[in-house]
This record gives structure tokens, C-alpha cells and sequence, in this order.
């Protein structure tokens, strides 16, 4: 790992001078208008924040550092005998800037698999958590009952310099995704497989390990928990997960204090926890349409009958995208490939014909394309992971590398505390009614 931490190290100085220079030579252009709307409306497209691993475009879909996701699919190494690459490599990718060699990932994997054992008091602080509390409860609680490992918090009490932040952050940043399939797979063997737990086994890359401490030895599941954790790794900075991960670490809080603030935005219905929604909304569907798979007239009626409710489709619309999520398309063709008779995926399919020209209709919704959401959940489901209450859960863990790497990022770069500035309507209605 040194040589990675090394490479890292070089790249800091550079970018240091390179924003140090850019900021003083145009610090002051104007880049867009802020309308009175914007702000009464999610600061939705309000452009505010500087985050490198990766940048959303509402058509396009997601770059990571440049490289679309069928790109990514294509030029990320990957293990022996497998289609998918491997998330360590979107790690390094996100961090450095730069594609990795096969021995760069290794390398990751190797580092991964040596920091990941959890102290007992983070088992016994979920030992003692009630099983009906949800998974993502639980995860954020272990994470930050994990915080007491923070080599950062540590450093900065002996008094550390500000140019060496980055340094004991990078650390935190590795142990914490170390760590996080270690909790994830407690967690749900505690909750569902009666506390039956399965110890990690060496010489497995991150992805294979935590399906193993899942308790899936399916080779296909294998590679849909790669795919998993490489898609939903990062989606720039502005979503609620990213966002509040940014937030609070722009506090100087550690990156336990910081991750664990994201995982309770992704617990949210609206961001992380529509897929689980997802699978409720289908499941229930299913059954009040009399099992099998029911007909687009039927499904038709029955998003128009859950609009009519006030209620929100799940795994469809998006606060920035305005086509197809890239991320559904990945997981839509894997679906094809291993299992395209599945009737879940059919329903799935035809929920995807059906759907966007009813919201669309609505003449409200600005993006009526399904999201990530809309497909993870039944590849999940055929492979015999059946407690959709979780599946968050595998969301954060994933989401950790990209939040991880643009944390280090923000220590390295010296980004300031967030502080905007806020209004009152009172102070808006008397500025323009007048
Ligand atoms: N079903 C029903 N109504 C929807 C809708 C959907 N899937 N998506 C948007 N709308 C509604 C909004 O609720 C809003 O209604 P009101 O004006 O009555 O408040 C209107 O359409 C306009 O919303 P928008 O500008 O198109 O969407 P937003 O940027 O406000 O919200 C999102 C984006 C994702 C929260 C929204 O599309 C939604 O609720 N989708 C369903 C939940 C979901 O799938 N979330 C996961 C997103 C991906 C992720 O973060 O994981």
C-alpha cells in the first residue's frame, strides 16, 4: 500500500499548486445565477461544490474520472474468470486519477483483506441493538461506535499540521472500507440467519469476501456483488449521501463521524432506501394483481392508482439525470445474460415500458426513466437474498469508496469548512414584493 499512498502523495503536491493558481487567476468569474426557485427547491442545480472522483451529466449519465460506466466496465481490471471488474479498482481509480495496473488492485484487495478485522465492541454495541431496528440503523450505529479507531481524531488531538491531515485521513479512509463487509455480513447474519456467522477466508478481493461472509457461495452472486459495489460506489458530490458525508467532514470530523452522517441521508426513501422500496412496491403488486405476471394494462392502473394515493413510484425519476440510469442499463444487462426468464425480471422489464409514460403524463415529473433503484433489488432476490430490508445496506457499503476517496481528497486539498448562507422568507417576500 505504500506505493499507492506514495503515488497519492505525489498527485497532492500538483494539485495543491494547480487549484492554488486557478482559484487566484479566476477566482472571481461568475458561474451561473441563482434563482429565487433554486433555493426554495433542493438548491436543485445550483452549482457549489468541488468534488474530483466523479461528475454526473443529466443525459449522459455518470463519469468517473472521465470514464463513462461501459467504460468502466470495459478498462477496470478484474478478477480470474470473471466478466466484472473489481471495485478496488474503481477505489484507485477515484483516488489517483489514473487507471490501475492488475497489480495496483491486488495490491487494494491485499490491503483490504489485512485491515479488516472489527474490534469485539462493535459486535457487542450491535449485539446489543434490538433485531427489529432497521439495518441501516445498525450499520450507521457500528460505524460510528468504530469512530474510537480514528487515526485522524487521534493525530489532530497530539496536534498534527493542517498539511498532514490527508495522511492519517487516508488511513481512517482504508480500515473504515476494510471494515465495512466485516459489519455489513454481521449484521444480516445476525438479523436473519440466527446469528450463524461466517469468518472472512484470505486470498479473496473485497467483493468475493463480503459474499462469502454473506453466506452466498454461488459464483454468480460473486460477480452481481462486484457489479453491485463498483456502480453504486459514487455519483459526484450533490446527493444526499455524498453531500452529508462532505458536509460534516468539512467539520474535521473523521471519516466514521463523516460516513456514518451520509449512510442516515442514504436511509432516506427518496435517495439509498428505494431499493428496498423498490421490491416492496413489486412484491406488493404482484400479489394484490393475484400472483404471476400481470399484464401492462394491470400494471398501468396500478401505478395510476398509487399516483391517485399521493404516493411516489420507487426506482423511477431522478433529481439530476434525465434519461436512463447507466446504472440500471449495467444491471438490466446482466440480467439478460444470467437470467432473463426470471419472472421478477420480466416484471421488472415490463414496469420499465410501462411506467415512464404515465409520469410523463403527469406533466410534473421532470425525469420519468427508472433510476439504480428500479432494478437492484430482484437480482438480489434471485439469488436467495430474500431481506430487502437490507439492501441499503449493501448500497453503503459500496458507496464508500467514493465518498472515502473524495474525502482524503478534501483533507488533501485543505477544502474549508461548509458554511452557506441562508434566508428567511420574510427577508425574500420584503426584497421583491415591493
Ligand atoms: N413518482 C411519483 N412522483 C414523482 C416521481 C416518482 N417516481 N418522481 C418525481 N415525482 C414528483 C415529485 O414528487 C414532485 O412532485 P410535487 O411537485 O408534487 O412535489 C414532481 O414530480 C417534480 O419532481 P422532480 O423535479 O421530477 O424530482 P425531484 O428532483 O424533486 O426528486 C426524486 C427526485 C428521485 C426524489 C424523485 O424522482 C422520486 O421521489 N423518485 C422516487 C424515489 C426514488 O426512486 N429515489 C431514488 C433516487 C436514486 C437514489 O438516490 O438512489
Amino acid at each position: 500500500m505504500k506505493k499507492i499512498k506514495q503515488k497519492f502523495e505525489e498527485k497532492i503536491g500538483v494539485s495543491r499548486t494547480r487549484v492554488k493558481q486557478f482559484v487566484d487567476e479566476y477566482g472571481d468569474k461568475i458561474i451561473g445565477e441563482i434563482s429565487l426557485r433554486q433555493i426554495y427547491s433542493g438548491m436543485r442545480g445550483m452549482l457549489s461544490m468541488v468534488t474530483e472522483t466523479s461528475k454526473l451529466d443529466p443525459n449522459e449519465g455518470i463519469r468517473f474520472r472521465g470514464y463513462s460506466l461501459p467504460e468502466i466496465q470495459d478498462v477496470l481490471p478484474r478478477a480470474n474468470q470473471s466478466n466484472q471488474p473489481l471495485p478496488e479498482g474503481m477505489f484507485y481509480l477515484m483516488l489517483i486519477g489514473e487507471l490501475p495496473t492488475n497489480d495496483d488492485v491486488h495490491l487494494i484487495s491485499l490491503e483490504l483483506e489485512k485491515r479488516s478485522s472489527v474490534p469485539d465492541y462493535v459486535f457487542n454495541v450491535i449485539n446489543n441493538l434490538p433485531k427489529e431496528m432497521h439495518p441501516m440503523t445498525q450499520f450507521s450505529i457500528a460505524i460510528l461506535s468504530l469512530r474510537n479507531e480514528s487515526k485522524f481524531s487521534k493525530a489532530y488531538k497530539q496536534g498534527v499540521s493542517k498539511k498532514d491531515y490527508w495522511n492519517t485521513t487516508f488511513e481512517d479512509a482504508l480500515d473504515l472500507i476494510a471494515k465495512l463487509p466485516r459489519i455489513a455480513a454481521y449484521i444480516y447474519r445476525r438479523n436473519y440467519h440466527n446469528e450463524d456467522y461466517i469468518e472472512p477466508l484470505k486470498g479473496l478481493d473485497w467483493s468475493a469476501n463480503f459474499a462469502h461472509m454473506l453466506g452466498f457461495s454461488n459464483k454468480e452472486f460473486t460477480e452481481l456483488i462486484r457489479l453491485y459495489m463498483t456502480i453504486h460506489s459514487d455519483h459526484e458530490g450533490g446527493n444526499v449521501s455524498a453531500h452529508a458525508s462532505h458536509l460534516v467532514g468539512s467539520a474535521l470530523s473523521d471519516a466514521y463521524l463523516s460516513f456514518s452522517a451520509g449512510m442516515n441521508g442514504l436511509a432516506g426513501p427518496l435517495h439509498g432506501l428505494a431499493n428496498q422500496e423498490v421490491v416492496r412496491w413489486l412484491l406488493d403488486m404482484q400479489e394484490k394483481l393475484g400472483g404471476g405476471l400481470p399484464s401492462r394494462d394491470e400494471i398501468a392502473n396500478y401505478v395510476q392508482e398509487s399516483l391517485n394515493q399521493g404516493k411516489v413510484i420507487p426506482g423511477f425519476g431522478h433529481a439530476v439525470l434525465r434519461k436512463t440510469d447507466p446504472r440500471y442499463t449495467a444491471q438490466r444487462e446482466f440480467a439478460l445474460k444470467y437470467l432473463p426468464d426470471d419472472e421478477l425480471f420480466l416484471l421488472v422489464s415490463r414496469v420499465f415500458e410501462v411506467v415512464p409514460p404515465i409520469l410523463e403524463a403527469t406533466g410534473k415529473v421532470k425525469n420519468p426513466w427508472p433510476n439504480v433503484d428500479a432494478h437492484s433489488g430482484i437480482l438480489l432476490l434471485k439469488y436467495g437474498m430474500k431481506e430487502y430490508d437490507f439492501f441499503t445496506v449493501l448500497f453503503g457499503v459500496s458507496r464508500s469508496l467514493g465518498i472515502m476517496s473524495q474525502l482524503i481528497w478534501s483533507r488533501a486539498l485543505g477544502m474549508p469548512i461548509e458554511r452557506p448562507s441562508s434566508t428567511t422568507t420574510d427577508i425574500m417576500v420584503k426584497k421583491f414584493s415591493n
